[in-house]
């Protein structure tokens, strides 16, 4: 089916699942891009994976516009806006081909599929499950989600740090087609493939530390954090894990554990695991030690020392900026000296870059910034462009001390999930998304701070690069005042932009869009945030 001249309007809900075909031009393009970024990561290995011309060259034109399967499914030709060329309309890279890269709204919202298809969740979904935005979406490119009702909305969010790269980046939709036109699963314990030695390879180099690394890949964030403290118990033969005040790990029963904060997380859910402590954490802005990061960590020291005693501590794991937890940088100085006395004490020292990690805050990993090097690191989200895929990578003396077969799973480490993870390496490294992470950090930094000059609600701008937030307290006081930044944040909602809360006391306004968005659609994200502020003080 080629659907140069299809448009949502003619499809019902239902049919959103078939929209697959592209005209030729766009088939072309997407080819020549996966062309391009392919020749890199694993040696070729995307190139094995395609299908061979007679003449035995890799086509990689011929395998994305005559797979059996299916032609290019990304985002269709978007009619609802002028074409790009049209005025007022950038063409950015990092965008699917047809999604407009502009904020755009033709209904309100929610429009009337949304409201459809939250009466069929309503009916369907169990009700713990909930959703921040009563918006469905349809499809996505670059920096915008577009909704069922057709509407364009800035993501200032990436789906929680994991659209680093952008959404429906052609490399990785080239990728993932690739690959599951080959083959979709073998279970990496059963029958091995190249894929997750390449992206195993990938992160081994990537990570802080030139020391001998091996990895272990599994599919969730939580997944991984269990295995790095499997691991941990294993090569240390003890079994303490510290954390700390406002952690987020995850939501199975051992992060749960490892996780700070009860609603909505815990609540319930419990008993937890054991044998998990919790020292205080470095919070500059709440901290009576503010910004004395070594005083911060001599406090941590102290109560684990005392309260635990280091000999049995496996593992201390944290995350190098807090995410759920309000992204929180701890005080310089904290971490280097909690590292430094996990190396005098065999303590297994974690970093938790689930969500700092993969090219989010002007670094490849947040750890970098005080030139940390964890002995092992734990990654998901942003590393592998929108599937989900993690990681446990560190020392080997470290990963190998778990018994053959002790670490595994069904699908850790998915083949297409891999595909998707060489692309969007690739597309990090080849066109320096650090680098650009790091600037565009600088920019929302710069509007941030003039908005906290003119709005005494906002106590602190904070983060690195790509992952920056505010805090709101009732002015003048160190009162959390997360009914704004609930507001605030649903203001954002009703005019097109996706923001996102965080924060132990739920006042945190968290801006982690993609890095690859465009300047034009951050000011215009930025900007309606500014009109949220200014309408919801008052
Ligand atoms: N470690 C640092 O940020 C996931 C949670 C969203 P999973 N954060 C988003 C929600 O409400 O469930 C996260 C994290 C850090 C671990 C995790 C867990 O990653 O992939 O969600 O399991």
């Amino acid at each position: 089916m080629i659907a140069g001249g299809t448009t949502d309007e003619h499809l019902g809900p239902g049919a959103h699942g078939v929209e697959i075909g592209v005209g030729v031009d766009q088939e072309g393009r997407v080819a020549a891009e996966f062309h391009r970024r392919a020749q890199q990561l694993g040696g070729g290995l995307l190139d094995e994976l395609l299908p061979r011309s007679p003449s035995g060259k890799t086509d990689r034109a011929r395998a994305i516009t005559r797979n059996p399967y299916g032609n290019y499914a990304g985002p269709m030709p978007d009619s609802s806006l002028p074409q790009s060329g049209a005025a007022g309309l950038s063409a950015a890279p990092y965008s699917a081909p047809a999604v407009a890269q502009k904020r755009h709204l033709v209904t309100e919202l929610p429009g009337p599929r949304s409201r459809e298809l939250a009466a069929r969740r309503d009916a369907a979904v169990a009700s713990g499950v909930s959703s921040l935005m009563p918006v469905f979406a349809a499809r996505a490119g670059g920096g915008i989600v577009v909704d069922v009702d057709g509407n364009h909305l800035i993501d200032l969010g990436s789906g929680i740090a994991v659209t680093t790269v952008g959404h429906a980046v052609p490399a990785v939709v080239a990728g993932v087609q690739q690959q599951i036109a080959q083959f979709s699963h073998t279970c990496f314990t059963i029958t091995p493939y190249e894929g997750y030695v390449a992206v195993c390879e990938a992160l081994n180099r990537l990570t802080p530390g030139d020391f001998e690394k091996r990895s272990a890949l599994f599919n969730s964030g939580a997944e991984a954090v269990e295995n790095a403290v499997k691991i941990a118990r294993r090569a240390t033969g003890r079994d303490t894990v510290v954390v700390f005040d406002h952690a987020y790990h995850g939501r199975t029963n051992l992060t749960m554990a490892m996780t700070a904060k009860n609603m909505p997380y815990k609540d319930g859910f419990g008993p937890f695991a054991g044998e998990v402590f919790r020292a205080p954490m470095s919070y500059p802005l709440r901290d009576p030690l503010g910004t004395d990061g070594a005083a911060a960590a001599a406090r941590a020291i102290s109560d684990i020392e005392s309260q635990v005693g280091a000999g049995r501590v496996a593992c201390l794991v944290l995350e190098p900026i807090l995410g759920e937890g309000g992204f929180i940088e701890p005080a310089t100085g904290f971490i280097p000296a909690l590292a430094a006395w996990c190396t005098a004490n065999e303590v297994v020292f974690v970093a938790d870059e689930v969500q700092s990690g993969f090219a989010r805050t002007g670094h490849f990993f947040a750890s970098e910034h005080e030139g940390v090097v964890p002995d092992l690191v734990v990654t998901a989200k942003g590393i592998a462009g929108g599937m989900p895929l993690s990681a446990v990578t560190g020392r080997a003396s470290i990963m190998d001390a778990a018994h053959a077969g002790g670490i595994g799973g069904t699908y850790t480490g998915n083949p297409v999930a891999c595909a998707a993870a060489l692309a969007a390496i690739a597309t990090i490294e080849q066109d320096g998304l650090v680098e650009t992470g790091r600037r565009l950090g600088e920019r929302l930094r710069s509007f941030l701070l003039d908005l906290q000059a003119k709005f005494p609600q906002i106590a602190d701008v904070r983060g690195r690069g790509a992952m920056q937030a505010i805090e709101l307290n009732v002015p003048g006081s160190a009162t959390p005042d997360a009914g704004l930044a609930a507001r605030v944040a649903k203001h954002c909602h009703q005019h097109g932009v996706i923001a996102l809360t965080c924060g132990t006391y739920g006042n945190v306004i968290r801006l982690l869009p993609p890095v690859t968005i465009t300047d034009d659609l951050l000011d215009d994200a930025l900007t309606v945030l500014a009109e949220a502020l200014a309408e919801q003080v008052g």
